[in-house]
């Protein structure tokens, strides 16, 4: 990792979803959609939690090839993993099943529950947001599967409704109990603008960022992390059962010395679950307000300050980012750095970095050095810039 990897442009990407599909089903594709994976810039485990997120989508996308079929058949061809699943129109997709198709049968499922459940078509899927990096890649699929079925249906959803459509597929079909962060996200994406998402009232406030001297800077572990092991589940109950013991309605009346007075009640880790909660919902607030001025060394300390708090209090860092933090932070605004932090559900998967732009390359190849010797493992970074949400890149049905 001395430079950073290019990323694909959507336009290859939407090529190799058509070419795909046409050597597959003998036709060519008749729609293409496009749905982005995302980047939390802070607000990390607080979605959940009557929290603020402020989130970008990157320029990383799950692209889907498309037609309709005249075989009362629903054919998905996944072109990275080579895999097909096949259902009859009307196929009744319940929970249960293991692997990629999940994601798409929860959409598929989310939609016969209104009625569009005699759908008939053939599609290729293909990627380039990292599978398991903690960038949204199964929201992404999600989401682009509900774009597509409207394309298909006629059936347009409202923004909010068809990102709540795509989060219930995660929850019964994937099993992981999320929030609405990363399906707003890939559906709300806007080009240059962070988004400061109200979880509470799903409002979303724009906070542009479309500066090139700044990089948004996004660093893989490689350490996959699996958020249906258990682990996320558990700090949702845990949050849950601190709200409760702390008599509140939601965590933004809460206070520190509200967690002062419940401390023994609370016991040790609901007591810092709960710590982290109220000082993500301010530090997001404040970075917002920080990112809108310009004061870059201020949203520097409070990405480092909620990485922290999520190494310490939350408990969902690993080894790993705190190494590629602790390396970002010596390297220092003087190096290039402004700030750096986990970023995603946790256990594995990506930091973000606010990087000066004349010096990423070697702030990355600094960063990847430190990170091999300390873990003999290799990390691999790219930059996005926040990006269009989810599309239709092309309907030629009638
Ligand atoms: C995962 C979840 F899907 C999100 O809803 C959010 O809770 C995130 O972890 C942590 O901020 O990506």
């Amino acid at each position: 990792m001395t430079a950073l990897s290019p990323t694909e442009s959507t336009e290859a990407l939407c090529r190799r979803a058509r070419d795909e599909f046409e050597s597959r089903f003998g036709r060519p594709a008749t729609i293409v959609v496009a749905a982005p994976g995302r980047v939390n810039l802070i607000g990390e485990h607080i979605d959940y939690n009557d929290g603020f997120v402020l989130p970008m989508a990157i320029e990383r996308y799950v692209v889907i090839a498309a037609d309709t079929n005249d075989d009362d058949a629903v054919r998905l061809y996944s072109v990275d993993l080579q895999q097909d699943a096949a259902y009859q129109t009307g196929h009744d997709h319940l929970p249960g099943e293991k692997g990629w198709s999940k994601y798409p049968q929860g959409v598929l499922a989310g939609f016969a529950g209104q009625g569009i459940d005699s759908l008939a078509f053939d599609a290729a899927f293909t990627s380039n947001v990292p599978l398991g990096g903690g960038l949204s890649s199964s929201a992404a699929l999600e989401v682009a599967t509900a774009t597509l079925v409207e394309a298909i249906s006629g059936k347009t959803l409202g923004l909010a409704d068809k990102a709540l459509l795509a989060q219930k597929a995660e929850h019964d079909f994937a099993g992981v109990p999320c929030g609405i962060m990363d399906q707003f996200s890939s559906v709300f994406g806007r080009d240059g603008e962070f988004m400061l998402l109200d979880c509470r009232s799903q409002e979303i406030e724009a906070v542009p960022f479309a500066r090139d001297d700044v990089s948004i800077v996004i660093t893989n572990s490689n350490v996959k992390h699996e958020l249906a092991g258990g682990e996320y589940a558990q700090r949702r109950q845990q949050c849950d059962e601190a709200k409760q013991i702390l008599g509140a309605d939601n965590w933004r009346d809460v206070t520190a010395d509200d967690l002062a007075r419940c401390k023994d009640e609370l016991g040790d880790e609901r007591f810092r679950r709960s710590r982290h909660i109220i000082g993500e919902i301010a530090r997001t607030l404040e970075t917002a307000k920080a990112l809108q001025s310009g004061d870059l060394d201020t949203v520097g300390r409070l990405m480092y300050d909620s990485h922290n708090s999520l190494r310490d209090d939350y408990e969902v860092s690993c080894g790993e980012l705190d190494c590629l933090v602790d390396l970002a932070e010596e390297i220092g605004p003087e190096g290039g750095v402004y700030g750096s932090r986990m970023t995603g559900g946790g256990f594995g998967g990506c930091t973000v970095s606010l990087v000066d732009s004349a010096k990423a390359s070697d702030v990355i190849a600094a960063m990847a050095d430190g990170y091999e010797k300390a873990t003999g493992k290799t990390a691999d970074a790219f930059a996005s810039r926040p990006a269009r949400g989810a599309h239709i890149v092309q309907n030629d049905l009638g």
